[in-house]
């Protein structure tokens, strides 16, 4: 508060106030009500005006006729002045006591108490279809007994028990599509990240790899250092060896350009990893915040869960916080505020975050209904065409795959033992027709076989696969696949030139044929990602090749665990 005028008859106060109480000087004012007579202390020189503005100055401020103060004068002064200190000392007290009731009466809750500890959402008790919502009573009673820490928000309730309800817009949603919170709303409640020091974990999904890997995650996070997580990686094929695919990821992550500390293989399911991944937080984390950053429906909040599951074995801190832990579902957009949890005893904070939404995974386009089909539940297992070893009848040359209503692959030119396999949730079911009869094919069957989106009435609002893309695959080596074609969202297509057991001993191979001719169609926004392909399965780890590095390279290059 900028200090009132200070009255002029206080400046004369010939005894000094005590040290400690200079500072109430300016409040000290306030008390006179009319203006005293100025008085000159003997020792004054009369050229010398005590009272320094002129205009301030009362009539006898000149110092001609003054008289000298009697002991009456001084003894009464004297009086004022103890007066005025006794009553600035009482007014400074209640201002202080008014103060301090002020502080008392601001909420102390962050964000933390009075938002879901399930979804992050704020609570409110107003519009039920809307996340955050619990009932008034239950409201009352929580807030009465400060425990709105522990309530779980009607949403929360709902997809813990396996509903299917997402609260992010564009894709189908509550009924009250109105309270629908944005992908960018979302991002904007990571934009502090770039001020702050904190410790990132950036999570990445193995089975959409490429699609939820959130490239511009420089972005939001400024400099701060980040561990990579690749998670789920429960669901790799069978006989798949974590060195290959680890190495796989540094060598992806590496061409994506982003510097990373290390790179841990998990599972929040089987716990694969999680130990190594708490090891190096505790070794980084260094009194900073720790945040749990990624794509939507990665598996952040499970791994949250799992984090805090293993350390609890060892710290109190972390057993109190598993009573109230994120929820975790199939619907991308489950978490939608930054839900902040008390983990580690050593000071900073454990943050899960709303999900990024990304407008080229599958799920931005399907409807909720949907979600979980874009899922998988169990370990991948791979779906391979032809299914037929005999080489003339299974060519897949003029013939089209459709993967669910989500995918369609018109083969234009490939060679008679070309094999592709389809990794990707198992609840979509892949049918092969000719080519020339495949746009009557899907419209005839979209909906019914080839799901999703499932339903006619669901199909009805379908734009269908509007994007095209051509892809010419070169390859040089017969002995391992050419590929894989990546489908946001959704899984991976690898692409193998020469099938071993589709091979024909008798026919050499024609050196003139090393390319591949595809045409991929899928939804519009969805995006076509052509990688090096993931050594998945026994095989995988057969035909893998490490890259040879110099020492140099080795340094530098990121470590991954498992
Ligand atoms: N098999 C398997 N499934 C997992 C794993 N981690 C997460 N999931 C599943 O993936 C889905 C999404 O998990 P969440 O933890 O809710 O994902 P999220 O990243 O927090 O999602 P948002 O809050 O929407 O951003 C859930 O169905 C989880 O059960 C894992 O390691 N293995
Ligand atoms: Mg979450």
């Amino acid at each position: 508060m900028a200090p009132k005028i200070l009255s002029p008859f206080i400046s004369p106060l010939p005894l000094p106030l005590p040290h400690h109480l200079t500072s109430l000087r300016s409040r000290v004012f306030t008390i006179h009500k009319s203006p005293p007579r100025p008085i000159l202390c003997k020792s004054t020189p009369p050229h010398r005006p005590l009272v320094s503005p002129p205009e301030l100055a009362g009539p006898e401020s000149d110092g001609t006729g003054a008289a000298s103060p009697t002991r009456g004068d001084n003894f009464l002064l004297r009086q004022r002045s103890i007066e005025a200190t006794r009553l600035a000392m009482k007014e400074v007290k209640l201002q202080d006591a008014k103060k301090k009731k002020k502080r008392e009466k601001l909420p102390k809750a962050s964000s933390a108490v009075t938002s879901c500890y399930g979804c992050g959402a704020p609570l409110q008790t107003s519009e039920i279809d809307a996340p955050g919502y619990i009932d008034p009573d239950t409201y009352q009673l929580k807030k009465k007994h400060h425990q709105l820490r522990t309530v779980l928000c009607r949403r929360c309730r709902l997809l813990s028990h396996g509903h299917m309800i997402t609260a992010v817009g564009g894709n189908g949603g509550y009924s009250g599509g109105k309270q629908f919170v944005s992908a960018e709303e979302l991002r904007d409640k990571l934009s502090h990240l770039r001020r702050e020091k904190a410790l990132i974990i950036k999570l990445v999904d193995i089975v959409d790899f490429n699609g939820s890997f959130l490239s511009r995650v420089r972005d939001l996070v400024g400099a701060n250092p980040i561990i990579l997580v690749v998670t789920k990686v429960d669901l790799l094929p069978k006989g798949s060896d974590l060195n290959c695919i680890g190495d796989w990821i540094v060598e992806a992550t590496t061409k994506k350009k982003l510097n990373v500390l290390s790179v841990h293989l998990t599972s929040s399911k089987s716990l694969i990893g999680i130990a190594g991944v708490i090891s190096e937080i505790q070794r980084e984390k260094k009194g900073r915040d720790v945040y749990i950053l990624g794509a939507a429906n990665v598996g952040k909040s499970a791994f949250i869960s799992a984090l805090l599951r293993l350390m609890a074995e060892k710290d109190p801190i972390a057993a109190a916080a598993t009573r109230y832990k994120p929820v975790e579902s199939a619907v991308p957009g489950t978490t939608l505020g930054p839900i902040q949890i008390e983990a580690f005893p050593g000071g900073g904070k454990l943050y899960d975050t709303p999900g990024v939404h990304l407008h080229h995974r599958q799920a931005a386009i399907v409807h909720a209904e949907d979600l979980p089909a874009l899922a998988p539940q169990n370990r991948l297992r791979g779906q391979t065409f032809p299914v037929t070893s005999s080489v003339e009848s299974s060519c897949l040359n003029g013939f089209s795959v459709f993967w669910g209503g989500l995918v369609r692959i018109d083969i234009l030119k490939v060679l008679p033992e070309t094999n592709l396999t389809f990794y990707g949730p198992r609840g979509l079911q892949i049918h092969m027709v000719s080519t020339a009869k495949a746009d009557s094919f899907y419209q005839e069957n979209l909906g019914a076989l080839l799901t999703p989106p499932t339903g006619k009435d669901t199909a009805c609002d379908w734009k269908g696969l509007e994007t095209e893309r051509q892809l010419l695959i070169k390859f040089e080596d017969t002995d391992r696949p050419a590929c894989d074609v990546a489908i946001s969202g959704l899984g991976w297509i690898c692409v193998e030139p020469v099938k071993k057991s589709l091979a024909n001993p008798e026919l050499a191979f024609q050196e003139t044929a090393r390319e591949l001719h595809f045409s991929v169609h899928v939804p519009r926004p969805v995006e076509i990602f052509v990688r090096t392909p993931m050594p998945v399965g026994k095989a995988g780890a057969e035909w893998y090749q490490y890259q040879e590095l110099t020492e140099k390279e080795e340094e530098v290059r990121p470590k991954w665990n498992f």
